[in-house]
């Protein structure tokens, strides 16, 4: 559908407030993404969008991350358009000359984690039950490259190394502790924490702030630019094996029965 996130662009200070909805978890499915890609695409082309903060419409989720579905008994072909649609967002959002800020009001686990870390700052809920991270490995599946340097470049090689492998999931707190978010606030002071922090970023000039941070991140993106094809064959051929496919309906099982 066309209304699974909520853009709307304040005239006054230039700061575009972008709201997950597509419930109940926000999961990343391939129309989702796609939307995410074409807003970002229009606030990058438009000069008077100056900021973007995302943030969720759903009580208690940020995102899910990548939908699993999208990825299970699905064709190759499928897998593949799905793939691309990810690098695309990923793309946008971590390529973005926007001030980007992450308002993660709830759970925030793989991809979800991953747009967290595409982000300028992220202002998490103090919530400890709210957890983030790159938990791939959970699910018997590998982030790629591309996630692990997103997160390299936000906790450090050590941090990473461990996450990583073992897919950890860490609570507010300890996200907080480890530098993965950079402050906590209330859960209700999520949005207006945001709101005040993007004042700090938009007071400094903007070709002087973009150029630094197209700086730092430009050889992040150049590595997947220059090997997305590739990236996506492995996609595609790591997500189709029988042996993977069996690890994601163990673990979707694993998620209806933890309700039941
Ligand atoms: N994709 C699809 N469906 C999902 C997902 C998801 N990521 N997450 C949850 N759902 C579904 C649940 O199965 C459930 O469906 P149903 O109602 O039919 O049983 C529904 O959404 C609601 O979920 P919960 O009841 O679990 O909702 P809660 O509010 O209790 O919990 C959580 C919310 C914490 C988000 C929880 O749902 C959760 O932990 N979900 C799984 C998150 C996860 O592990 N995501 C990883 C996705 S993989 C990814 O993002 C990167 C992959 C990189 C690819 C590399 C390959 C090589």
């Amino acid at each position: 559908s066309s209304s699974n996130i909520k853009v709307d662009l304040d005239s006054s200070n230039g700061v575009a407030l972008m709201q997950f909805q597509n419930p109940p978890v926000n999961s990343l499915s391939l129309d989702f993404l796609t939307e995410f890609a074409i807003h970002l695409e229009k606030l990058e082309l438009d000069r008077s969008c100056r900021g973007v903060i995302i943030t969720s419409a759903q009580p208690k989720v940020f995102s899910a991350g990548l939908d699993i579905l999208e990825m299970y008994k699905k064709s190759p072909e499928h897998c593949a358009e799905f793939w691309k649609a990810v690098q695309e967002a990923w793309l946008r959002l971590y390529g973005s000359t926007k001030v980007t800020i992450a308002a993660i009001n709830g759970a925030s686990p793989a991809g979800g984690c991953l747009l967290a870390l595409c982000c300028d700052y992220r202002i998490m809920a103090e919530n400890p039950r709210y957890n983030i991270g790159l938990n791939e490995t959970q699910l018997g599946i590998v982030a790629p490259f591309w996630f692990k340097d997103s997160m390299i470049n936000v906790v450090g090689h050590r941090e990473t190394e461990k996450g990583l492998q073992l897919g950890l999931l860490y609570s507010a707190p300890e996200a907080l502790k480890i530098g993965l978010v950079d402050e906590l606030v209330p859960e209700d002071k999520v949005l207006s924490a945001a709101t005040e922090n993007m004042k700090k970023w938009l007071a400094i000039p903007d070709h002087a702030r973009q150029i630094s941070k197209s700086m730092m991140r430009k050889p992040t993106i150049d590595k997947l630019v220059a090997n997305r094809e590739a990236d996506t064959t492995n996609f595609v051929s790591f997500i189709t094996k029988d042996s993977i496919q069996k690890s994601l309906g163990v673990y979707m099982e694993m998620l209806k029965k933890r309700r039941a």
